[in-house]
């Protein structure tokens, strides 16, 4: 492989992120199944793939994992604040095309984006569709040379599938986020545990009765709120949709308007992907020593201008935390700069989850690699039985075995005659 072209913060940190990789490749035993299989076939031969994804210990097995099924890489991170620079320097070490760093300025972000074009990718791999809507803003040409796309994220594809049905994508898109074995388990599980863990890093207070308000009972959302729940926190719910609602209440969650929770609320978190969930009049409700922080894809939930306007004075009181004097003297603390708090505070979902999400990824990729040029220009589903096969090869990395239907089950389950 010619020597690849990067930009890391520090390549010293190298030794200490390819240990991180060693550990998440112990935990995701499907991925690594797939690497075996696929280091021989070379279903990737030839590919040119553009990542646009957190640069985290698992992302990292999904790139050397792309790369033994013959892909040549292109990565840079798709949030300024999630980047791990130990693992972006085991990268650039392993000699991939890198270019992330925590702390990057929206310009680096970008620019960072646009070196992972040089080399005029066949497949794109998004999370949250930067990279795809660069490439249709700003390079629209490169198009015409990519098979498909996948999206990692629920804000993500629903952009795309707006663009889609606006007729305005230029290639095929695979809604990865979409997967059953994505989104039912690392929006739900993988979520609401990362989210805890970086609150508790960025903050280690205790959870328990603690009233803790979660902004949107979608996947993420439900995860949120059944983990803090089993810290011991009394949960709160905040939603729009009548129907989530319904079902963070029979869950036993109480179920309020912000308005309402901004009053008695210790802990905030917004899951909702939606802009402007906690905005100035929920500020100045606030009780003093709230903490807010978000676990959507986007850093527009909270409100952080309004936020600074209201404070007469903000000081980073610990990592990843800011402490907002407001006028009355009363302080508000917001977490990883109002960015995903999972990925900017800590080190994202488990590996263990991630091993089906990436699993999606990959064999997504492959399928774009050999169908991609006949599909429509529009959003897909993850192809045919895929979830099956993930969930599969996951039970069974799990030592887990389950029941067949005999074939007279199968009969019977279609059997149309049969009464009661
Ligand atoms: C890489 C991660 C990790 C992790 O799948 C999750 C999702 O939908 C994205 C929203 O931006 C974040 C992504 N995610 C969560 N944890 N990506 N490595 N450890």
């Amino acid at each position: 492989m010619a020597k690849a072209k990067f930009k890391v913060a520090d390549l010293k940190l190298a030794p200490m992120g390819l240990s991180k990789i060693d550990w998440a490749e112990s935990r995701m035993p499907v991925m690594m199944e797939f690497r075996k299989k696929y280091s021989k076939t070379q279903p990737l031969k030839g590919m040119r793939i553009a990542g646009c994804l957190h640069v985290t210990k698992e992302t990292a097995v999904l790139i050397r994992t792309l790369a033994a099924a013959g892909a040549e890489i292109s990565w840079s991170g798709c949030n300024p604040l999630s980047t791990q620079n130990d693992i972006a320097a085991a990268l650039a070490k392993d000699g991939f095309s890198v270019y992330a760093w925590h702390g990057q300025s929206v310009k680096d972000f970008y620019w960072s984006i646009e070196q992972t074009l040089a080399f005029k990718p066949t497949l794109t791999l998004d999370d949250g569709a930067d990279l795809i809507f660069t490439i249709h803003n700003r390079f629209p040409k490169l198009a015409a040379g990519v098979l498909g796309g996948t999206e990692e994220t629920t804000t993500g594809v629903h952009r795309l599938r707006a663009m889609g049905k606006a007729g305005k994508l230029l290639y095929p898109v695979v809604a990865v986020n979409d997967a059953e074995t994505k989104w039912d388990f690392d929006n739900v599980y993988g979520t609401g545990q990362s989210s805890i863990d970086g609150i508790v890093r960025a903050t280690n207070i205790l959870l328990g009765g603690k009233t803790f308000v979660v902004a949107g009972y979608g996947h993420c959302g439900r995860g949120c709120a059944m983990r803090a729940k089993g810290m011991g926190a009394n949960v709160v719910v905040t939603e729009v949709d009548p129907i989530q609602s319904l079902k963070a209440t029979l869950e036993g969650f109480r179920v309020m308007k912000m308005d309402q929770a901004a009053k008695i609320g210790d802990i905030f978190i917004t899951a909702t992907g939606m802009k402007d969930v906690i905005v100035k009049r929920h500020f100045e409700a606030m009780k003093d020593g709230a903490v807010v922080c978000n676990t959507g894809h986007y850093d527009c939930e909270v409100n952080i201008p309004q936020l600074t306007a209201l404070a007469k004075k903000v000081r980073e009181i610990r990592a990843n935390n800011e402490e907002f004097t407001m006028k009355n003297g009363r302080r508000i603390y917001l977490l990883a700069k109002g960015r995903l708090v999972n990925l900017a505070a800590a080190e994202g979902h488990p590996s263990e989850v991630m091993d089906m999400s990436f699993a999606n990824q990959l064999l997504s990729m492959i399928y774009l690699a050999k169908h991609g040029g006949k599909l429509a220009k529009d959003v897909h589903d993850i192809p045919g039985d895929q979830d099956q096969q993930v969930a599969t090869l996951k039970l069974a990395t799990m030592g887990i075995g389950i029941d067949k239907l005999t074939p007279e089950q199968f009969a019977y389950r279609d059997d149309y005659s049969a009464g009661t």
